[in-house]
């Protein structure tokens, strides 16, 4: 089934009554621009074409409560609008995971448009998703657009797109307890049809950057190593930790602060892993500008070697990668990729991979044969579309 009327169909078998309509939000691939987001620096994601969908319709009974159901888990979570604030953050445990990226946008929507409880009615919402999840392709973020612009169109609240990304980062950060920076949610609300969001994360400006891979002859390949990972756990917080060290270390309010020609004269203020975890922020920040300019003045074909290089950077200086992403890029780029890297927080998830269309049945075999070969669980590949962000469905 079509997952907008999967998420139909839910809402009808749950709630007993026809939705007034369904709204959705996509995933997102990050081209370049790793862990760079919380340290106020630059970030080049696209929307992709997998998308949760949410149908919902307000409340009728005058109940200012929320009451979400998906196609995740079995359980159905209700609670009255004017509970959430006693919820978050403190008591979010008490409702299951999945349910506190929705309930956790309605808290923080609410909050952002300076409305209470009691102005606004309360609603219905049902999901469904083919975004996958544990891939590294946002698959909360894509939760959090699609509940944040169906509630704001509901409730009549007049924010705009970065606004209701705030929103959808307040839930995650407090709500989910994940410490995130912006990026996900920016790339599900902005998202365009063939292009990228080159995001300035300090102004939150955002520029539209062409990627024209199909007039060139490209393919994205997602390589989903298959191996969960979660950011409101381990090493996610803490490489934000030091991060936030080095540039207390350093004096500068963020990393974005500190420039390429900066790094020699920093070597000997910070210890060595930090120095490491500092100098991967950095350069990977000048790479993304010089992939804008890559793109914008040679086209995609010009960016493989700066994919490359920010893998190794999160390999060896930032300590992300996992055998299984290694392997998937070795093999695209031994198969003949113009480049790969891992994308996403990294610890499990997944690798893409820039290959000319002719060569995709050869890099997607070479990496499935490279898996088998070193004893892991084959990966799931398939190629993705730079789409269009959140949006209420025809
Ligand atoms: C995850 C986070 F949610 C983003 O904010 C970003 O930090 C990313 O990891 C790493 O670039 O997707």
């Amino acid at each position: 089934m079509e997952t907008a009327a999967a998420a139909r169909a839910l809402f009808r078998e749950r709630f007993g009554a026809e939705p007034v309509g369904t709204w959705s939000a996509p995933g997102r691939v990050n081209l370049i621009g790793e862990h760079t987001d919380y340290n106020d620096g630059f970030v080049l994601p696209f929307a992709i074409q997998h998308r949760t969908h949410v149908a919902l319709a307000p409340r009728t009974d005058g109940v200012f409560r929320v009451r979400v159901a998906s196609t995740f888990d079995d359980a159905t979570v209700e609670i009255a609008l004017d509970q959430l604030d006693s919820l978050f953050p403190t008591r979010r445990d008490e409702v299951t995971e999945w349910a506190r990226y929705p309930l956790g946008v309605a808290w923080a929507v609410l909050a952002a448009s300076g409305k209470s409880p009691s102005d606004v009615t309360g609603a219905d919402l049902a999901f469904a998703s083919n975004v996958p999840v544990g891939a590294g392709l946002s698959s909360s973020a894509a939760i959090e657009g699609a509940t944040a612009v169906a509630l704001a169109e509901t409730w009549g609240v007049s924010l705009d797109r970065v606004s209701l990304a705030k929103a959808g980062r307040v839930a995650e950060n407090e709500a989910v307890g994940a410490p995130t920076g912006i990026m996900d949610q920016m790339a599900a609300l902005l998202g365009r049809a063939d292009a990228a969001i080159f995001l300035d994360c300090r102004s939150l400006e955002t520029e539209i950057v062409d990627l024209g891979f199909d007039a060139a002859g490209l393919e994205l390949l997602v390589i989903d190593t298959g191996v969960k990972h979660s950011h409101a756990t381990g090493g996610y917080g803490e490489r934000r930790a030091a991060c936030e060290r080095g540039a207390a270390a350093l004096g500068v309010p963020a990393l974005r602060d500190v420039t390429v020609a900066d790094l020699d004269r920093l070597a000997g203020l910070v210890d060595d892993v930090t120095f490491r975890r500092v100098r991967h922020v950095v350069t990977e920040n000048q790479r993304v500008l010089d992939t804008v300019r890559a793109l914008r003045e040679q086209g995609p074909t010009a960016i493989g070697d700066l994919l490359v290089a920010s893998h190794v950077s999160m390999r060896d200086d930032f300590e992300i990668s996992v055998p299984e992403l290694d392997t998937a890029v070795d093999a695209a780029l031994a198969a003949g990729a113009l480049g790969a890297r891992m994308t996403g927080g990294g610890f499990g998830g997944a690798a893409i991979a820039l290959v000319a269309r002719d060569r995709l049945q050869h890099v997607t075999d070479a990496a499935t044969a490279a898996f088998a070969a070193s004893g892991f669980t084959a990966p799931t590949i398939f190629t993705v579309t730079p789409s269009d962000g959140a949006s209420r469905d025809a």
